[in-house]
């Protein structure tokens, strides 16, 4: 409604309210607009013929949207960051208006995908300036289920706070991308034996706008740019990304921290050191190599790169709040470990007390997260908590409370939600 309002007023207005012939006069609601309008605002609307035409709800005036994103929670504006509520986390493959929005600047204006060209250099034996027709022409195209993790993600239930942020559960995705493996465009340039990490550059810049401001430019070890699941990706979902996805270019390294995969991606240099561009030390995008306490005294070299994200999963069905009329339920959603598959989903209603086993599927392909669920049935009326572990390959299982750390990150901790039984 909001996109269509934005485009042409005229014809939303017909749309919803019907055919307007006077200023002065009201249109209706008609009954599809009406069911539209209803939805939006969360109820039926009884005095829906008194509303008047060119009108948008109060209750809706001050959400902020995001074209093309639907029903994501902006946490800020400046930078952009908008996550979704677990619920619409339900779909297998994450739809591209759900997927979740994280900038650390600010993205370019408009991007031109028949001009966009990505630069590879460094130490290679051959630099490369590549289109994306270029990749598309000289590359294996593929397409994979991935999961895009904000390291942050879980930073809101750290106590004491920490800054940044504050994700809930909802800085996770498993969209479908496409695009070249990584590891095809590094050989095709040549990769010397000496490189030791890749670093990445993307054509958003810092929210200061001081031109000496840094965009972030975070790197990975040679190894996991060689991974066949990293990606340069040119499409989500079947479609060319979305502008605040990193369109029309970005990379993906699943199961990494999120900040990994530049988004509008303009170059991959090799290097023979540990990438040190923004947001590559101090304590951005690392943690402590040991447990510490809130407020410790912290030194730089107390800190570790965080490379592959810990096991964990979401519960997409029921949702907090549910109130379910009888004592049967299934239960959903999905879980994902990094580098590792997940083995086990275990559910409990008797806050940890026993468990009950959850059916998981594998992953579409390797770095997809896995989908699981499970019939639950209550033993009588009141309020529950639903609780989800999952176990990954090597058998280390999401804990009860994760290790503070200065700036929330890796709150692999498991997901509760709260039902009541009627
Ligand atoms: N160029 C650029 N790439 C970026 C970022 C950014 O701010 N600029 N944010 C990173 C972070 S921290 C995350 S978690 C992911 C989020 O990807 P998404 O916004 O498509 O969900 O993009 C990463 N790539
Ligand atoms: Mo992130």
């Amino acid at each position: 409604m909001f996109e269509l309002y934005r485009e042409d007023p005229d014809k939303a207005d017909r749309l919803l309210f019907g055919r307007v012939t006077h200023p002065d006069r009201r249109g209706f609601l008609k009954s599809a607009g009406l069911g539209a309008m209803a939805a939006l605002v969360g109820g039926a609307i009884p005095f829906h013929r008194t509303m008047p035409a060119h009108f948008i709800p109060v209750a809706l005036a001050d959400m902020p949207v995001i074209q093309g994103k639907d029903g994501l929670v902006v946490l800020n504006e400046r930078p952009l960051n908008a996550e979704a509520p677990a619920p619409l986390l339900d779909d297998a493959i994450t739809p591209t208006e759900r997927h979740f929005v994280r900038n650390n600047g600010i993205p370019p204006a408009s991007v031109d995908a028949a001009a966009w060209t990505l630069t590879v250099d460094g130490l290679v034996a051959t630099p490369l300036k590549l289109g994306i027709n270029d990749l598309k022409r000289r590359f294996d195209v593929v397409t994979r289920a991935l999961t895009l993790e904000c390291a942050g993600n879980g930073r809101a239930f750290f106590d004491p706070p920490a800054t940044g942020a504050q994700w809930t559960y909802g800085a996770v995705a498993c969209s479908e991308w496409t695009g070249v493996r990584l590891a095809d465009v590094l050989k095709a340039a040549g990769v010397r034996s000496d490189v030791v990490y890749t670093a990445h550059e993307g054509a958003d810049t810092h929210p200061s706008g001081a031109a000496s401001g840094l965009p972030i430019s975070r790197g990975v070890p040679i190894a996991k740019a060689m991974d066949p699941s990293s990606l340069v990706a040119f499409a989500q979902n079947g479609r060319p990304i979305h502008p605040m996805n990193g369109a029309p270019l970005r990379l993906v390294f699943p199961g990494w921290p999120g900040s990994c995969s530049q988004k509008w991606l303009t170059r991959v240099w090799l290097r023979d050191r540990v990438h040190d561009g923004a947001k590559m030390a101090g304590r951005s995008y690392r943690v402590p190599g040991r447990p510490v306490a809130p407020g410790e005294q912290l030194d730089e070299t107390d800190f570790v790169i965080i490379e592959a994200m810990p096991v964990k999963s979401l519960i997409t069905r029921p949702a907090t709040g549910h109130r379910a009329a009888t004592r049967a339920l299934q239960a959903r959603g999905h879980a994902w470990a990094g580098e590792r598959t997940v083995d086990t989903v275990l559910l409990s209603i008797d806050f940890g007390a026993t468990w009950i086993p959850a059916t998981l599927d594998d992953p579409a392909n390797p770095h997809a997260w896995q989908n699981w669920r499970a019939a639950i049935e209550f033993p009588g009326p009141g309020y529950y908590e639903i609780w989800a572990r999952a176990t990954d390959s090597e058998g280390v299982s999401q804990p009860h409370a994760v290790a503070w750390n200065p700036k929330g990150y890796l709150n692999n901790a498991m997901h509760r939600v709260a039902v009541t039984v009627a």
